[in-house]
């Protein structure tokens, strides 16, 4: 079935009754017509009971349907604070020579694979009812490094089917990679200096993570400052949000 008629489905399923027992993750077509709220403090493991692919992607369905333009098929980056990146550093290797490395932000990316799209449903039904931060691998120690909360999309701790809405209201956003801007000094303005594609990220074991080494100790000299901007795959960076800044010293 296509997106566009999975989307129409939702309009179709869109009653106050499937919502509410969707929103509890209710699997049962006999409960839809006697909701209850259930209140966050129900435990996970009842949570995780009910929760199921096909449920989450029919509430997933059910939210764009009140959100997209079925008609409208662009993309676009990820814009607004939520996706500006907020860890660059400039950091310098055993030579001397710096480089900029930050964490992939795009809210409802939850496969991290660029773009938030119906495939990001999947990572939630894995993780459903979990806490976030995830927990690092086996010998891994969390840290700068670890950030396992990208599938927390509201950021409330837990990994729920209340995780459904961002990803619905960042549908279509992609991220092809980030433009990386530059300030010689404070009195000049910003330029592009480049660019690294979303191919390069460093898949690691939590969040990806971008290093960037194009930069050469004969070119950066004290003062300059850098930031970094998500792009779609048009080069678009229209309503995105610059990172931090990181300045040489
Ligand atoms: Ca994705
Ligand atoms: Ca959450």
């Amino acid at each position: 079935m296509s997106l566009v008629n999975r989307i129409l489905k939702g309009v179709r399923n869109l009653t106050l009754a499937s919502i509410l027992a969707l929103s509890v993750g209710c699997s049962s077509s006999s409960k839809v017509n006697t909701p209850s709220y259930v209140p966050q403090t129900k435990t996970y493991q009842e949570q995780n009971s009910n929760a199921s692919l096909e449920n989450l992607e029919e509430y997933l369905y059910s939210e764009l349907a009140k959100r997209v333009d079925v008609n409208k098929t662009t993309t676009k980056p990820p814009t607004g604070q939520e996706n500006a990146v907020d860890d660059l550093e400039l950091r310098q290797n055993i030579y001397g020579q710096y480089y900029l490395t930050w964490s992939y932000k795009n809210v409802g990316d939850y496969n991290q694979d660029g773009i938030v799209d119906v495939k990001d449903v999947t990572p939630l039904a894995i993780y459903f009812g979990k806490e976030s931060p995830l927990m690092p691998p086996m010998g891994w120690v969390p840290g700068p490094f670890w950030r396992g909360d990208w599938v927390d999309g509201n950021k409330d701790g837990i990994i729920n089917v209340q995780d459904v809405t961002p990803l619905a209201a960042n549908f279509g956003n992609e991220c092809a990679g980030y433009k990386v801007q530059i300030y010689l000094n404070p009195e000049t303005p910003g330029y592009e200096w480049d660019e690294i594609g979303f191919n390069l990220a460093d898949p690691g074991f939590g969040r990806k993570r971008f290093w960037f080494h194009k930069l050469t100790g004969e070119t950066i000299k004290p003062g300059m400052t850098f930031y970094v901007y998500p792009m779609d795959s048009e080069g678009c960076i229209y309503d995105t949000v610059a990172s931090n800044r990181v300045t040489v010293p």
